[in-house]
């Protein structure tokens, strides 16, 4: 256990940091909030700050369209301000994790502007297509392929410049680089290596399994309204295992430290997971795969959301435990800037919010894998209960809301239920430090509005108070750094079909520990045959009840 990388015993703690804090009153959390913030990251114990983007950008999607990867856009600060964050978490121990959003750019990025130019040496860099056969551009339906982008709309923009359409799987103003010319790749891999140059200590690799694309680009089956899913045409492309497997030898190989890669792959199978983490493989450490956030979703796609079932779960969980328990690493998350808040959507908000949170944090992280946990889920913080659409900020929710007009789908309240419940501004209003103003985010007017639960639900009242979801998240952080068991044990799932109950064991040595968490708020029976051992960690106060109180959590440790 001892040549385990050090990432298997580490928590990462992600930043998104236009809602973390604001140090200059423009209402926008920047590099300086975030440096006046560390005591509450090595109080928590964090190992590792993910930092969502600060490069320069035009913010059409909140810095993920990047306009220059080695410059800091003004709103966040300085590279001399990034130098010192870099130096302070170092100087704590801690390390930091960059954003790498290299599927695209920004449409206002000096590569784009000149590929623009069908006579330009760049041209090849995006990928640029004429109208289809026969059809005049910009005619209804003549796009090059019948793909639906992400974000509403196709995945093809007209450029009257040259009469020639780009792709851009996202927004419009985020154009897809084409990976298969070698001059793009080695550009991405001289700005990686001039990032890791400067300190930092891995990347976050932005839907990475996108950026190997069929070049035949043939329609997709359209199923339902005008577009088509393509994403069979660039999920997991052809080319993908190689260009990872390139960029690891040409970027991470031959460093002396040992630096941290893990991959955002929608769409990615257990399978090709196993493979993308294979060590032998040198690809990258672990990815983000999404099986388990899609549960919810019905067949009218994210915003037409349905309970979970927690048999669900439970098989999603344990067929990627399973699939990479000898070969590759899993990493675990409930939260990031593009999800709901895990109490609103696992938990409940409401009356056991604190409950439910520490039991949803107490599942997460006793698996074997490295946890992720992003701003505010320390704190329990939930879901925005926006009511109004003018209270969204997301590109996302703000196309998918155009489009569902536009088409005639759905009534203003039931548009409203879709995105208060898994809308992207959910995860982005601003971290709650205090019951001050503005919840202590920031002294101006925020970007996004504060949630109006801040008077109760904040760090400080957090920190004050030694039974709540900030202090457990502490001694699960504490409990992986102290016993191997946590990082690599092999897990085992018990109780496989009970419904309410998620329950499994961890085992190294002579070592068990035993897992149970109520994933309801009434009482559950969890009859466990023989003696468990200790309670090491739980979240009610009091003697141990003989049957698990509403959103219970207990682990034991027997030997
Ligand atoms: O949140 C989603 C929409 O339902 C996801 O599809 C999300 O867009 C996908 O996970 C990719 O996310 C990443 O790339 C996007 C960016 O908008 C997200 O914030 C980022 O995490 C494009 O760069």
């Amino acid at each position: 256990t001892q040549d385990a990388p050090w990432w298997t015993r580490a928590v990462v703690y992600q930043v998104y940091p236009r809602s973390f804090a604001d140090s200059d009153g423009d209402g926008v959390g920047d590099l300086r909030g975030i440096l006046g913030r560390l005591d509450h990251l090595a109080e928590l114990g964090v190992d590792v700050v993910w930092l969502s983007p600060i490069y320069a950008s035009p913010q059409d999607d909140n810095g993920y369209d990047i306009s220059d990867y080695q410059v800091v856009d003004p709103v966040f600060g300085t590279l001399e301000d990034l130098d010192d964050l870099i130096a302070a978490l170092h100087a704590r121990g801690m390390k930091l994790v960059m954003d790498l959003v290299v599927n695209h750019t920004s449409d206002e990025h000096p590569w784009f502007l000149e590929s623009r130019d069908p006579a330009s040496p760049r041209r090849d860099w995006y990928w640029w297509r004429p109208a289809r056969d026969g059809m005049a551009a910009g005619a209804p339906g003549a796009e090059p392929t019948n793909w639906g982008s992400f974000f509403g709309g196709s995945v093809w923009e007209l450029d009257e410049r040259s009469g020639e359409y780009f792709l851009h799987l996202f927004s419009r103003k985020q154009p897809d680089l084409n990976w298969e010319n070698p001059q793009v790749r080695n550009a991405v891999y001289d700005m990686m290596r001039w990032w890791l140059d400067r300190g930092v200590d891995g990347f976050r690799m932005d839907v990475i399994n996108l950026i190997s694309k069929d070049t035949t680009l043939p329609d997709g089956v359209v199923t339902g309204g005008l577009l088509a899913d393509g994403s069979a045409s660039y999920v997991c492309g052809p080319r993908i295992h190689e260009f990872l497997a390139e960029m690891h030898q040409e970027v991470f190989a031959g460093r002396p430290e040992r630096l941290l890669t893990v991959g955002e792959m929608p769409g990615v199978t257990v399978e090709q997971a196993r493979d993308f983490t294979d060590p032998a493989r040198a690809e990258v450490d672990m990815v983000f795969q999404f099986e388990h956030v899609g549960l919810d979703h019905g067949p009218g796609g994210k915003f037409d959301v349905r309970p979970l079932r927690l048999l669900d779960l439970k098989a999603s969980f344990g067929r990627w435990q399973a699939g990479l328990a000898d070969v590759g690493w899993n990493s675990l998350y409930w939260d990031n800037h593009d999800q709901p808040r895990i109490v609103s959507r696992f938990g409940d908000d409401g009356r056991y919010r604190r409950e439910s949170a520490t039991m949803l944090a107490t599942v997460l992280h006793l698996h074997r894998g490295t946890p992720y946990v992003y701003q505010g889920e320390e704190l329990g913080m939930t879901n925005a209960h926006f009511t109004r659409f003018d209270q969204y900020r997301d590109i996302e929710t703000l196309n998918h809301v155009a489009v569902a007009r536009s088409v005639g789908t759905g009534s203003d309240e039931d548009l409203l239920a879709g995105i208060a419940a898994m809308g992207r501004d959910n995860a982005r209003t601003p971290m709650q430090w205090d019951d001050s103003p503005h919840a202590g985010f920031t002294t101006g007017t925020p970007w996004l509005e504060v949630n109006a639960n801040y008077p109760s639900v904040n760090a400080a009242a957090e920190r004050a108070d030694p039974g709540s979801v900030f202090h457990h998240y502490r001694a699960l952080i504490a409990l992986r750094h102290e016993d191997p068991v946590v990082a690599l044990g092999d897990f085992t799932m018990l109780l496989p079909d009970h419904e309410h109950v998620y329950a499994f064991t961890r085992r190294l040595g002579d070592e068990t520990l035993t897992v149970l968490g109520n994933f309801s708020g009434e009482v559950q029976d969890a009859a466990l045959d023989g003696d468990l051992g200790d309670l090491v960690l739980g979240n009610y106060a009091g003697p141990v009840a003989p049957a698990l109180r509403p959103w219970e959590a207990r682990v034991y440790r027997g030997r």
